[in-house]
């Protein structure tokens, strides 16, 4: 996929709540907050600053649909774990998100973010289950990649794999937003998707 446009077309929130009814498919990435989701929506679409990053965790309150190429929308789901919004997320966010995963039309995938290096606690996994319950097979990007040695990579892959008792023949793409490494695969993943290709 070559990326030619790309708009922030829709921006969801606790008091807008209604989904768009979109035309184009759907592809939402989720995971816990500082985890990574906007840089890696920037470093996927070559734009530095279209979704807003942040050192402060909670950055991202909102569904941001952001149109690419006039061909599909990458969804910036609001993180969820951080401790001042963790009560919030489960009263206002979580119900949105769960609604977006189980009636959008069009959602073709999405895409969980997990921290190369931690091992995924009760949030993640229930995000994870979320996703599998709304009929998706989760596809795991391991952020952060370059925070750990490469020879360190099975290993921590392997705890991912095991904490949320993945069958081991689905992937788990590892990703660095600082040295743009994993990219190509996560485009190509979209492709596929998209395509069938
Ligand atoms: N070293 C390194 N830092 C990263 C990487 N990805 C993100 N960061 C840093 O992690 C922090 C959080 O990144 P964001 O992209 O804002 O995280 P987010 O998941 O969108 O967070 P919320 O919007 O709060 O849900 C920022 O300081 C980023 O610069 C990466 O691959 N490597
Ligand atoms: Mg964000």
């Amino acid at each position: 996929m070559v990326i030619k446009t790309v708009e922030l077309e829709t921006v969801v929130g606790v008091t807008t709540k209604k989904l768009p009814d979109n035309k184009l498919p759907e592809i939402a990435f989720a995971g816990r907050s500082n985890v990574g989701k906007s840089s890696l929506i920037n470093g996927l679409l070559n734009r530095r600053k279209m979704a807003r990053v942040s050192s402060t965790p909670g950055k991202t309150q909102t569904m941001n649909f952001y149109n690419v190429n006039n061909e599909v929308y990458f969804v910036d789901l609001p993180g969820y774990g951080y401790a001042s919004v963790k009560k919030d997320f489960r009263a206002a966010w979580g119900p949105m998100i769960e609604n977006f995963l189980s009636n959008s039309s069009q959602l073709k995938a999405v895409f969980l973010l997990l921290d190369l290096r931690r091992t995924p606690n009760e949030d993640d996994k229930m995000m994870y289950n979320w996703i599998v319950q709304a009929g998706y097979h989760p596809i795991i990007i391991a952020t952060k990649s370059d925070k750990i040695k490469k020879s360190e990579f099975t290993k921590a892959l392997n705890n991912i794999h095991d904490t949320l008792g993945m069958e081991i023949s689905k992937t788990v793409l590892p990703y660095s937003a600082l040295k743009k490494t994993g990219r190509e695969e996560i485009l190509d993943k979209i492709d596929e998707i998209l395509y069938n290709i």
